[in-house]
């Protein structure tokens, strides 16, 4: 799906700044539908609230911070009248975990899963000069079918409440931009792009492939053309599919991105993508890109920041991209959700390379009852009452988005489809094959891999063979001989080693390892949670996977302390964090900038 897009042909429009929220707390707005009128008309309290945002800590209010069911959002748009001659599109980059959405009386969008965008074209239904209603009903709850899994409790006194069986607040709203967005009746309704890079020749190709809808789309010509980052014309093709070649390419690499534009000409419409030329490949347990090996430093990551939540914030992304630039990171997860699309921009520009995953996380009911304290859970983790064919379903959905948002960055060198499921009991073979090989169809141009937890060794994976990479988050020192890091280390080097022996010729990245960390809390002997701990089971690490040749990453859990579910494994969130959540340094900062600088020479 093309994000909006400004040019000579197409204008947008953000819709973002204050609108107002009122939170459904007997869930009845929708009954009483209070999108026919103004929210202040339709229920006691509303209040003015920012998009993008995540609505939970805006305000001094628990029961707006746990509150578990339907918000409200409200606002007015108008489109500029010229815009009425041409198609007019209402797009969210994203609500999470869903939305119902209404222009004036009129139902215009429905979605779930709360990290891809959608849209719908709604220019019948606006008038030139008249203000619109614009209506968003945002749900949080997440159900054994969802993506991630989850489960809403009613407890005796009424309340709702949700677990989530995984291990970051379940922050919700519209926090990502809500845009207008103009484009000809005829237009280009997406656009994919392959490249490649020869590292023998210096040649690159660009594969593109256009889609066209709207009128009279049969009669018009396309136009493609790709551009250096002066703007001259280093090829040219037309039709809908095709290759452009260029004989003396300059690749797109880590750490040294360069981007060429690729304009689509059709009719009137005009699109264009920055393209990075590359190649990656796996072979021989290397991850190559442009025939390199590509060894990946940095970190599992995560929206989140305070206030806002799970906002995107421009400000907030180029502090976090400065700080790997510091440390020395080349690469980093998007754990355990799609980020916004301007973050995959932002690393396409500054070359840093990217695991991009979907929201598939808590498959798992050993780490789901620790978390959400739920000791009633069901006896099969693949069956009909839990992770079902209904998840299978909107899990493929979420894989289909992912790619169809994502696929022509440079920058996202292989796609993650879940986070640590168990792959122990029955059914998690039928449940993850099918799911890895439409990944694989969809997108063949890249590597595609399922990040293991530590609970599932070689022996017990199911479909770590259909894998190009194996990625595993590893705890050894913490969660497993937690305080001795010497059992830990003869522990991690026999684990990756038995997973080595097992899939010969499988790259193996450490997805996750890592401590929590309080700030502050300095000891002289190695004591779980102080900094010189950290520090000293990141450098343990950093020397048991020096002695494994298939290991060719590492990225530590986690880039920043972050906001977590309350419970008593937490204290203010998860503290993992190489920086704390306000993005100061830990000790460990140190070790790492030190070790990952020197591995780059
Ligand atoms: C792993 C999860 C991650 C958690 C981490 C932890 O992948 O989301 O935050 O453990 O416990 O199991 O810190």
């Amino acid at each position: 799906m093309l994000k909006p897009i400004e040019n000579a042909a197409r204008e947008r429009k953000a819709l973002g700044g204050l609108w107002h929220f009122a939170v459904d707390a007997d869930g009845c707005g929708r009954d009483q539908r209070w999108w026919l009128t103004l929210l202040a008309e339709s229920c006691a309290t509303t209040r003015d609230i920012a998009v993008p945002a995540s609505y939970n800590d805006l305000f001094p209010d628990a029961a707006i911070r746990d509150h578990v069911g339907d918000v409200w959002y409200q606002t007015e748009v108008r489109a500029p009248a010229a815009w009425l001659e041409q198609r007019v599109v209402l797009r969210f980059d994203a609500a999470t975990h869903r939305a119902t959405v209404w222009l004036d009386d009129i139902e215009v969008l429905h979605h779930e899963g709360g990290y891809t965008p959608f849209e719908a074209d709604v220019t019948h239904l606006l008038q030139a000069g008249k203000a619109h209603r614009l209506t968003v009903c945002v749900n949080n709850e997440l159900h054994w079918h969802t993506i991630p899994p989850g489960r809403v409790i009613t407890l005796p006194d009424g309340r709702k409440r949700q677990q989530v069986f995984h291990d970051f607040f379940n922050y919700a709203g519209l926090h990502r931009p809500v845009w207008l967005y103009s484009t000809p009746k005829t237009y280009i309704a997406d656009l994919t792009v392959v490249t490649h890079w020869a590292k023998d020749t210096g040649a690159g190709t660009v594969d593109f492939k256009v889609e066209i809808a709207g009128n009279s789309s049969a009669k018009l010509s396309t136009q493609v053309i790709l551009r250096d980052t002066q703007g001259c014309e280093v090829g040219r093709s037309d039709g809908h599919s095709g290759r452009i070649a260029v004989p003396h390419a300059t690749p797109w690499q880590p750490g040294k991105a360069y981007l060429y534009t690729l304009e689509v000409e059709h009719g009137n419409d005009r699109y264009s993508v920055a393209v990075g030329l590359r190649s990656i490949e796996v072979r021989d347990s290397q991850f190559l890109i442009n025939g390199e090996p590509f060894y990946f430093t940095g970190f599992g990551k995560h929206e989140d920041s305070a206030v806002r939540g799970k906002a995107h914030d421009d400000a907030l992304m180029v502090h976090d991209f400065a700080l790997l630039d510091w440390v020395g990171a080349n690469s980093f997860r998007t754990s355990h959700y799609p980020y916004a699309e301007e973050v995959l921009d932002f690393a396409d520009a500054q070359g840093i390379v990217v695991i991009d995953e979907t929201a598939a996380v808590g498959m798992n009911m050993e780490i789901a009852r620790k978390l959400a304290g739920a000791s009633d859970l069901p006896d099969e983790l693949y069956s009909e009452d839990a992770i079902s064919s209904r998840t299978q379903a909107n899990h493929l959905k979420a894989i289909r988005e992912l790619v169809a948002r994502d696929k022509n960055h440079a920058c996202v060198v292989m796609w993650s489809i879940g986070n640590e499921p168990d792959l122990r009991p029955k059914g998690s073979g039928e449940y993850f094959a099918p799911l890895l090989a439409a990944t694989k169809q969809l997108d063949p141009s890249r590597p595609i891999t399922l990040v293991n937890v530590m609970m599932v060794g070689p022996e017990q994976d199911t479909v770590a063979h259909l894998q190009d990479v194996i990625c595993l988050n590893r705890y050894w020192g913490w969660y497993i001989e937690g305080g001795d890091l010497l059992a830990a280390e003869q522990g991690l080097e026999a684990d990756l080693k038995a997973w080595a022996a097992k899939h010969p010729g499988k790259p193996i990245v450490i997805t996750e390892y890592g401590a929590d960390t309080m700030p502050g809390l300095h000891s002289i002997a190695p004591v779980m949670w102080s900094e010189s701990y950290q520090s000293e089971l990141l450098a343990m690490h950093g020397r048991v996977f020096d002695r494994i040749p298939a290991v060719v990453g590492e990225h530590v859990w986690n880039f920043a302390d972050f906001a977590t579910s309350q419970g008593i494994m937490r204290v203010g969130g998860n503290k993992k964090g190489v920086f704390t959540r306000e993005r100061q340094p830990k000790a460990a900062a140190h070790v790492l900038r030190q070790r990952w600088q020197t591995l780059s020479v």
